[in-house]
């Protein structure tokens, strides 16, 4: 399939991690796996790390590139849980899904349980506080050679929803995100190991996240590979009326929409259904190349 790129897409075609390449010329889907007994859609389903590598295995098959491991659920107000539980949690799964070859990230704010998770196989850190939350986590992933996800929230998802005032939300998550990813350049990341991230449903309304993703070109203009997370969120609750186990159709029309304003990676919960509306907006892309 031919590689396409959007009006004021300068993203590079591939994202770099500790471990390889990954090609991003079609659409790259990254699989939910919450290790935690309290995130809102998967929280408490995989008790054991055999049911974790089963459910890794089977995301796998159905398209996923990569497996995002998280120990914390940061729906808004959760408990955080302490960096040794946290640990506890996340790195025998690591360990596991990793040794089957898959593409491991790990879904951290600590710099601790981002180290212990990359010695243990992982070869990206998804940072939903985008550097903010630990001021050891870019050494951490410099000296790993990691893939790093700088996701745009403000405040702490505890207090996250007090500060979703917005102007124009699309131009101020893209600066906001900037700045966090001068940041990381500084510290010595590479900038082809980079991804950004709008970071749905954190410090947005439902109209904000909306309108992000109608604007989401704002973000890719700022020349890395975008990762979107809208799987099964409040947003699109409020669109469709649907409760969080109904909303897999809805998260797959929002990734077609982000996919034709120039996003290429997509964390979601049910990566069969996505991977199929995203075959079909790449094949799209690749026939009408100027189409969006
Ligand atoms: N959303 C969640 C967690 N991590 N990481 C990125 N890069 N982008 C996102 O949109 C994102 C994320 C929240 O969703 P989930 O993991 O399903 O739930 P919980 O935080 O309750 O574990």
């Amino acid at each position: 399939m031919k590689a396409t790129v959007l009006a004021g897409e300068a993203a590079p075609p591939r994202w770099r991690t500790a471990r390889r390449e990954i090609a991003l010329d079609r659409s790259c889907v990254v699989g939910i796996l919450n290790v935690t007994p309290d995130s809102f859609s998967d929280g408490g389903r995989y008790p054991t790390v055999e049911a974790a590598v089963s459910a890794a295995r089977r995301m796998a098959g159905d398209g996923a590139a990569v497996i995002d491991v998280g120990g914390e659920s940061t729906r808004p107000g959760a408990a955080r849980p302490g960096e040794a539980e946290e640990i506890r949690r996340v790195v025998p799964v690591v360990r596991a899904v990793a040794a089957l070859g898959l593409a491991v990230s790990v879904d951290t704010r600590r710099a601790a349980v981002a180290a212990a998770a990359l010695e243990a196989g992982a070869e990206i850190v998804n940072d939903v506080s985008a550097l903010a939350g630990d001021p050891r986590m870019a050494e951490v992933v410099r000296a790993a050679g990691a893939g790093l996800v700088l996701m745009h929230m403000r405040g702490e998802p505890q207090t996250m929803d007090a500060l979703a005032r917005y102007g124009d939300v699309a131009a101020e998550v893209a600066a906001e995100l900037a700045a966090r990813r001068d940041l990381a350049l500084a510290a010595g990341v590479p900038r082809e190991a980079v991804v950004l991230d709008p970071g749905l449903g954190f410090a947005k309304l439902p109209e904000h996240n909306l309108a992000l993703l109608g604007a989401l070109d704002a973000v890719a203009a700022l020349g890395h590979p975008v990762m979107v997370g809208p799987s099964r969120k409040r947003f699109l609750g409020a669109v469709t009326g649907r409760p969080v186990d109904q909303r897999d159709a809805a998260t797959a029309a929002a990734c077609v929409a982000a996919r034709l304003r120039g996003a290429r990676l997509f964390r979601v919960h049910d990566v069969a259904g996505v991977r199929e509306a995203l075959a079909v907006a790449d094949a799209i892309l690749a026939a009408a190349p100027r189409a969006a």
